[in-house]
């Protein structure tokens, strides 16, 4: 396989103006006729056409109503002797394909008796020979026909114009998408299904059906959807004046998909995880992801479909900027300014968790990547949330008022065309042309070209004589792939200054005339640079980075007090609770290296890891009645394992479990009374709502009864087990009763086994809840090397199902991500992890191609671990027959 480059882009040199699609649908042998209007693109030289086709039958192909020669070019069908000149060419090209043999789910292919298509990225070229990318827009017009009895729903992008029954038992729907499109959000449905509809009124008095499709007895789990379906159309109208521009938006879930939904024009297809839920079966967190990923689709109506990418390197345009709105459409929905704050932490804490690792290893690129070898590689971290920063970035440098304007700009030049990056930042800046966006642009689309997490270094000097502070910022970036030398960025960095008592301190720079509030932006557009702050009454403690305003690293010497100090009192929540997270880290790191020639820092260090002030500073949080319970359960959460090991050269994964372990026992039993006295007032939260304030009491009863399973492990107490298993029993909802059951696995508690029977002969009928079954137990806390053999037999479970993507993800990928569990000694779990990937690979390399990216970080391994990842990762390599997905993983992870 050869790379792709972004400097090779040229524009095509046909476009096709529009499309009559026909579809007669059998799972065995699908027959497609597509009738295309080509023409020749007059500001290219002529060159013939090249059709891209993947895995199709061709039958027949005709020009302008007769034969014609063609030939084939690996996958492409090339037409070298159409009509001279710019005059359109009819095209008729005759295909089938194999749904049900479609085991990847790209393309067409059928899940439980009905048909899906998925086409982004590469995948109408599954169904017909096209000019597939998205610079390609035209206009389709799609007629289904099948087995009425078989298939009753019939649906494709945009209007239904007509429908009938036609013989032997089939019938036909025909479809006319009013916008034109690319080819990679072309859809069409066909099965048995219902569907939930609301009609609704746009602000400008429109009309518009809302339908959310789901099998016949779903129907009841389909209503937070619907709802969510409905506040996203309201609040893009109010947020950014963008109206729903369709007749009929439809939303239909399949079980069989290998991510979490796709925004195909009016008929967006949904993976069940993001459409089902009622309070019996899904839990806080499925709500919320729900009316995100709900949110998130409907979004890219505007961004990403009315303005599209002019080619692939340029996803993050649509990708970046509708998580963007996601995530603001999630936190106005939140309300409250804790809430909003939990959701920012919540989405800081995927980037560091998840990006910074992704940024630092060999998967690295850049938001906008100048190759790729896979194009499905690279719907990653880096592209959604990354690119979601750099959006949040040109909105926070140009103010709310200035970003709404920017993007109504936007759509003036842009809709209805494929465009780049660069046009976005160009539009937000030329709307806006006093901000610091406009000054520093160029600069600035550096976030879009470098790879890497920036490092801010932060040193304050304070001089009691003069009362001024002077804060050194300076800021570097390690080289990435294929990237040694870095230019510095544009780091906008929100600030205040505290007294050690926590009081704000009013803000005034050298050159000011008046101090300008208490929070402000700073903007480092240099490699160093020194702001002096006048009037300071005392040496400050800095509060840096606010709300976190820019993805990097904050290197800074806060002390102990320091960062107790902005726990207690700063006014900007994000930092109050990165002030515990930098605590937590700071005590984790110190024990992992005085561990390292221990064979257990449970042993060396009993329970005392964590300092009493510290511990005493979580029970104020913990006991806080002012603190929402949200945020609480965030403060109380310490650093996870692979934040902790990304601030490792060498990362024993061991040892850095054992030590955050050890610091939660110390937290579960220093705290008891506060953790009893928290289940007993947040555990009843009365009738089911999924709502920001009840939600986040559940999340800290589920703590809470997690911290007492641990500690009763330790102290041979059967009382909170107890309690845990009747909450199994009786719960009132899926929250409560899975943090129950995973109190319980989590803290080994022999109970956990009849727990774990019970639910399952609950749920055994609910495809969504087993997944979360599965997934628990892949999760599990591993007990002399347990988990693999439990997570090998339930891979012969008769509810696992390898070919399912959900439920693949839940046992395999869930055990893959279990450090403690996974990275063993005798290397069997990374033989478990290859052997997966190679079988997985067999009929999926998107899903498999994920699953190699487990390894990403096993440089940083020691020994044994790490020539036995090697061992794994070159038996993955030897494979001949590997999928390009997952040979340029594997090849970039062993270069
Ligand atoms: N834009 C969608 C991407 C997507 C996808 C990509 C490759 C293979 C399968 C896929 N399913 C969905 C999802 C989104 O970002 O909205
Ligand atoms: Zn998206």
């Amino acid at each position: 396989a050869t790379a792709i480059y972004r400097a090779d882009y040229e524009a095509p040199a046909w476009w096709i103006d529009t499309v009559d699609l026909t579809f007669d649908l059998d799972p065995a042998k699908t027959r497609v006729l597509s009738k295309m209007r080509v023409r020749r693109n007059p500001d290219v030289t002529a060159q013939p056409l090249r059709l891209d086709g993947d895995e199709l039958n061709l039958a027949r192909v005709m020009v302008n109503g007769g034969g014609t020669s063609f030939k084939m070019d690996g996958d492409q069908l090339v037409l070298e002797n159409l009509p001279e000149g710019h005059e359109p060419v009819e095209l008729e090209i005759f295909t089938t394909c194999c749904p049900a043999k479609n085991t990847k789910l790209m393309g067409l292919y059928v899940s439980e008796d009905t048909f899906f298509t998925q086409c982004e990225a590469e995948g109408f070229r599954r169904i017909t020979y096209f000019l597939d990318r998205p610079d390609v827009m035209a206009m389709y017009t799609v007629t289904l026909r099948a087995s009425k009895a078989q298939y009753p729903v019939l649906l494709s992008n945009g209007n239904l114009v007509e429908s009938g029954d036609l013989e032997d038992g089939r019938h036909f729907a025909k479809w006319v998408d009013p916008h034109k499109k690319p080819s990679y959000l072309f859809a069409l449905v066909a099965g048995n299904l219902v569907a939930r509809e609301q009609k609704i009124k746009s602000r400008a008095g429109n009309e518009h059906l809302l339908q959310v499709f789901v099998r016949p007895g779903d129907l009841e789990k389909t209503e937070h959807a619907m709802n969510s379906l409905m506040h996203s159309v309201a609040w893009d109208e109010a947020r950014f004046g963008l109206s729903l521009d369709l007749d009929r938006f439809m939303i239909v879930a399949t079980s069989d998909f290998n991510m979490g939904a796709m925004e195909n024009k009016g008929l967006n297809i949904f993976n069940t995880k993001y459409v089902l839920a009622s309070q019996a079966t899904a839990t806080d967190t499925d709500y919320a992801n729900i009316e995100s990923v709900v949110g998130h689709e409907y979004f890219h109506n505007w961004t990403g479909n009315r303005v599209t990418c002019r080619d692939w390197f340029q996803l993050s345009l649509k990708e970046g900027l509708t998580v963007f709105r996601d995530q603001e459409f999630s936190m106005d929905m939140a309300g409250a300014a804790s809430a909003r704050a939990v959701k920012r932490i919540d989405d800081v804490r995927v980037l560091r968790t998840v990006q910074f690792p992704e940024d630092a290893g060999p998967m690295a690129h850049p938001v906008r990547p100048d190759s790729y070898i896979e194009i499905n590689n690279f719907y990653t971290v880096t592209i959604y949330e990354k690119g979601a920063e750099v959006v949040r970035m040109q909105h926070n440098l140009v103010g709310r008022e200035g970003f709404a304007k920017g993007m109504k700009l936007y759509f003036e030049r842009h809709d209805g065309q494929a465009v780049t990056c660069d046009d976005f930042s160009q539009a937000i800046a030329d709307a806006n042309p006093e901000s610091a966006l406009a000054e520093n642009l160029q600069q600035f689309r550096r976030w879009y070209s470098q790879a890497g997490t920036p490092v801010l270094k932060a040193v304050g000097q304070y001089d009691a004589a003069a009362q001024t502070y002077t804060l050194t910022l300076s800021q570097s970036c390690a080289p990435t792939v294929g990237q040694s030398e870095k230019l510095p960025f544009v780091i906008p960095v929100q600030m205040g200054l505290l007294t050690a008592a926590g009081q704000a301190i009013a803000l005034q720079l050298q050159s000011e005339e008046a101090a300008q509030g208490t929070s402000r932006m700073l903007v480092l557009t240099e490699a160093e640079q020194s702001f002096v702050f006048a009037n300071v009454p005392e040496a400050p403690v800095p509060s840096l980075l606010r709300s976190f305003s820019a993805p990097v690293v904050l290197d800074c010497e806060f002390s102990d007090a320091d960062l107790l100090t902005l726990l207690a009192h700063d006014s900007d929540p994000f930092n109050q609770w990165e002030a515990s997270q930098r605590l937590g880290l700071r005590y984790a790191l110190k024990f992992i290296a005085a561990s390292a020639d221990t064979e257990s820092a449970n042993d060396q260090f009993g329970t005392e890891i964590l300092p009493a002030d510290f511990v005493q500073a979580m029970r104020r949080v913990l006991q806080d009645d002012k603190l929402d319970a949200a945020f609480k359960d965030l403060v109380l959460t310490l650093p996870s394992e692979s934040y902790i090991a990304e601030q490792l050269a060498e990362v024993d994964p061991q040892r850095v479990h054992t030590v955050r372990e050890a610091m939660i026992l110390q937290l579960a039993s220093s705290l008891l009374p506060a953790w009893e006295a928290a289940w007993e007032s947040n555990r009843d939260t009365g009738a089911y709502t999924p709502d920001h304030v009840s939600a986040g009491r559940r999340a800290l009863a589920g703590r809470a009864l997690s911290m007492l399973c641990l500690n009763a492990v330790q102290t041979g107490d059967t009382i909170w087990p107890g309690k845990a298993y009747q909450r199994c029993k009786d719960a009132g909802n899926m929250t409560d009763r899975m943090a129950a059951l995973a109190a319980l696995v989590y803290s080994a508690s022999p109970l956990a086994e009849q727990a774990l029977q019970r639910f399952h002969a609950l749920f055994k009928n609910d495809a969504l809840v087993l997944d979360k079954w599965f997934a628990l137990q892949g999760a599990a806390s591993d007990r002399g090397g347990n988990v693999l053999p439990a997570v090998q037999a339930l891979m012969k479970h008769p509810d696992f199902q390898i070919k399912n993507p959900n439920r693949a993800r839940s046992l395999i990928f869930s055990y893959c991500n279990n450090a403690g569990a996974f990275h063993r000694a005798d290397a069997a779990g990374y033989a478990f992890w290859a052997d997966r990937v190679i079988e997985i690979d067999g009929f999926n390399p998107q899903v498999a191609a994920r699953l190699t990216r487990v390894m990403d970080r096993w440089k940083k391994l020691p020994e044994p671990y790490r020539a036995a990842a090697r061992t794994a990762l070159e038996r993955v390599a030897a494979k001949t027959d590997l999928s390009n997905d997952v040979r340029e993983v594997i090849t970039r992870a062993l270069a």
